[in-house]
């Protein structure tokens, strides 16, 4: 076999394709959409492709799998549903758009189950499926429990079977969305290149759906050193949804918001079990209930500082205590144990224990080598808990992401909120779900799902009523070669001024300019460094820097398809940051305590604020602009 890099500096094999449907990203979203895609497209002759640029079977954010599915409303009403994601999100969402997730998951869970997927359930209904009544273990109101360690390979094996396994292509990374010739505010193709060979692709489509993941690693991490490379979202979700469709101009909105995660400490250890299932209390290091010590601290948030805490609420209290100088924070592993083992026999309480370390190894098996390599035996051993560098995402306890046209059939939703198509975005033809669709987070891996299915029926919907239309890039194929390969090129053109490969005055490394990336988010943009505050002031220092470093990335080198993939990926990184930066200054508000603090604004300002914050970018003028979007809610407290 040829490797790649044998043949990397002659001109890449140039494929075009012309499809009706391009699907991007090969995650939850896109695997549901694939999966619901066939039903609506049955016989209409329609082509559609699913491009990943990794594969399938171990793509994106479920790749190492989950023990909880966290969106399954069983005997709930999804009007609650969205009361609880209100509450969790500070009282900003789509609420159109979280019902029509909640109304729809539950057939995608039990979808899962019939394709083989484990769920635990109660006592006496073991074997029974949820659809037939079967009774789940809910580790909390919305949560229900898995063995999920093979999770997304089932999903992804519908999804290929569904689609069919020739028209989908892995390893091909996406790098742009280009308009339409004759309409600017149209999408017509997408460009990219494959990680493995030197080939560069262009797909030509009627629409497409972009579902590439959130974005990590835009802020320096806590894991660095020996231990970078470990974060809490997959690592290679860089932000390519947020920033492909930024640039293709669709309007963006609350990306202000973030995910700061609580986690065990170094391995990022989800916390939900813990908490949920087996009723563990986090404590100071001086076995202190810290959420009533600090409580009085939260009077200034008014009623979003009253139970039941959101998510970020529940962080700030934590945050407190460690910035008041009492941490390490603890899980008090132990105690949990010791009482559920109250009324077990020494068999039970040993599958308790495997349990325990089950919960990490379906889903964050560093955090079982944690426990592992330093000796702790969770039945014993306090852990540390740590909230982790911030993420941008729009499925878990967080809301970032793009403005998207809503169902048309729930009652009270204003009339421009729906524009024909169900998860589209404002360019039209552009679609997307899970963590791309904003303002409508705690859709997790099932409701991810879910809106792929929905947006696959839209996009069947919309190729049909467009069935005529022939799409026109904007850009000559020639033009994006020379565009995407240009860090190849700059390579080749300074490699020999200098006798060491990484140290050269005419070009900079991806890795040294995502680390530059991160330090200024960190830094200026409410990292870590700061305990997650900013102000105006740091925000004018970090809009200088992130203008010069995004100057710097024309100067990014390739030396082989990694890095090229890599370069890419950190562009798509300053995009999303600079979205992210733009829109924390924008709103002069702490909408967000726990995720991140306007030291110079430090209330919650409902009167002002309780809107929505949309930005749209301009790519050839490089400038960003802001409206507010008023708050409609739809279902009453
Ligand atoms: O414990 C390109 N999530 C959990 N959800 C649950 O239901 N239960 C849990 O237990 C969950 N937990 C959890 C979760 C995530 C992670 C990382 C951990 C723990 C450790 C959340 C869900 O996983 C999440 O909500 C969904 O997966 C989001 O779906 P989606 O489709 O929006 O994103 P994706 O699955 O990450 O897929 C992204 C895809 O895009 C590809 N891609 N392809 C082409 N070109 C590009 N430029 C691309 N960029 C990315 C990726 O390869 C991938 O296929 S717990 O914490 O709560
Ligand atoms: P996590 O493991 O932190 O991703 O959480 C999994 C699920 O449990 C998500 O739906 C969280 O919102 C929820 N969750 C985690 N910790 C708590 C808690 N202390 N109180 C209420 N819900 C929680």
């Amino acid at each position: 076999m040829t490797m790649a890099n044998d043949y990397f500096f002659g001109k890449p094999e140039i494929i075009e394709e012309k499809v009706d449907i391009l699907i991007i990203g090969g995650g939850m979203a896109a695997c549901g959409c694939a999966f619901e895609i066939m039903r609506w497209a049955e016989g209409t002759g329609l082509k559609i492709k699913l491009v990943d640029k990794a594969a399938m079977d171990r793509s994106g954010a479920v790749a190492m799998g989950l023990s909880a599915i966290n969106t399954y409303m069983g005997e709930n009403d999804p009007a609650d549903y969205v009361r609880y994601v209100r509450n969790d999100l500070m009282g900003i969402i789509r609420e159109d758009l979280v019902y029509d997730v909640g109304r729809h998951v539950d057939d995608s869970v039990h979808n899962f189950e019939e394709w083989g997927l484990p769920v635990w359930k109660q006592p006496g209904d073991e074997g029974k499926r949820l659809v037939d009544g079967g009774k789940p273990v809910r580790s909390g109101r919305w949560q229900i429990m898995i063995n999920g360690e093979s999770y997304k390979g089932i999903v992804a094996e519908a999804a290929k079977k569904s689609l069919g396994i020739e028209n989908i292509q892995e390893r091909v990374f996406i790098v742009r969305l280009v308009t339409d010739k004759n309409d600017p505010a149209r999408v017509a193709g997408a460009v990219g290149f494959s990680v493995r060979d030197h080939k560069f692709y262009i797909y030509k489509f009627k629409c497409c759906l972009i579902a590439a993941g959130g974005a990590v690693n835009v802020f320096r991490p806590r894991s660095v050193g020996e231990g970078i490379g470990r974060t809490w979202y997959p690592v290679w979700n860089a932000g390519s949804t947020y920033a492909m469709a930024a640039e293709c101009g669709a309007e963006m909105t609350m990306m202000e918001n973030r995910f700061v995660p609580t986690r065990f400490k170094d391995g990022y250890g989800p916390v939900g079990a813990w908490f949920l299932l087996f009723k563990a209390k986090a404590m100071n290091a001086y076995g202190e209930d810290y959420q009533e010590k600090n409580k009085h601290t939260l009077e200034q948030y008014g009623k979003y500082g009253k139970p039941p805490y959101g998510t970020c609420v529940r962080n700030h209290l934590m945050l407190e205590e460690m910035r008041n100088g009492f941490g390490p924070i603890y899980i008090d592993t132990p105690t949990a144990m010791a009482e559920l083992a109250k009324n077990m026999t020494p068999k039970q309480v040993k599958h308790l224990e495997a349990e325990a370390w089950e919960d990490f190894l379906d889903m964050t098996i560093g955090q079982a080598g944690v426990w592992a390599g330093e000796n702790i035996e969770p039945e014993k051993q306090p852990s540390e808990l740590m909230p982790t560098e911030p993420y941008l995402l729009g499925s878990h306890a967080g809301c970032a992401g793009i403005w998207v046209s809503g169902p048309t059939d729930i009652p009270g939703v204003p009339s421009h909120w729906s524009w024909g198509y169900n998860r589209m975005t404002t360019v039209k033809g552009l679609f997307t779900a899970g963590d791309g669709v904003g303002a409508s987070g705690h859709k997790f891996s099932s409701g991810s799902f879910t809106e792929g299915r929905i947006a696959a029926k839209s996009m069947v919907k919309f190729a049909l009523d467009h069935k005529g239309w022939k799409p026109e890039p904007v850009h000559s194929v020639h033009d994006l070669v020379e565009e995407i390969y240009r860090p190849v090129r700059t390579f080749l053109e300074h490699k020999d001024y200098t006798t060491a490969i990484d140290v050269n005055p005419h070009y900079i490394t991806p890795k040294m300019l995502q680390l530059r990336l991160q330090k200024i988010m960190d830094e200026y943009v409410a990292g870590v460094a700061t305990w997650y505050r900013t102000n105006a002031k740091m925000l004018e220092v970090a809009e200088r820097k992130l203008e010069m470093l995004k100057q710097d990335s024309l100067k990014t080198r390739a030396k082989d398809l990694h890095e090229l993939l890599r370069a890419w990926e950190n562009y798509h990184r300053i995009i999303a940051a600079e979205c992210h930066m733009r829109h924390i200054q924008f709103r002069e508000e702490t909408r967000y305590p726990g995720y991140y603090y306007r030291t110079d604004f430090p209330k919650i300002d409902d009167d002002k604020w309780r809107v929505f914050v949309n930005s749209k970018y301009d790519r050839d003028s490089g400038k960003w602009t802001f409206r507010t979007e008023p708050y409609v809610q739809l279902i009453k407290d």
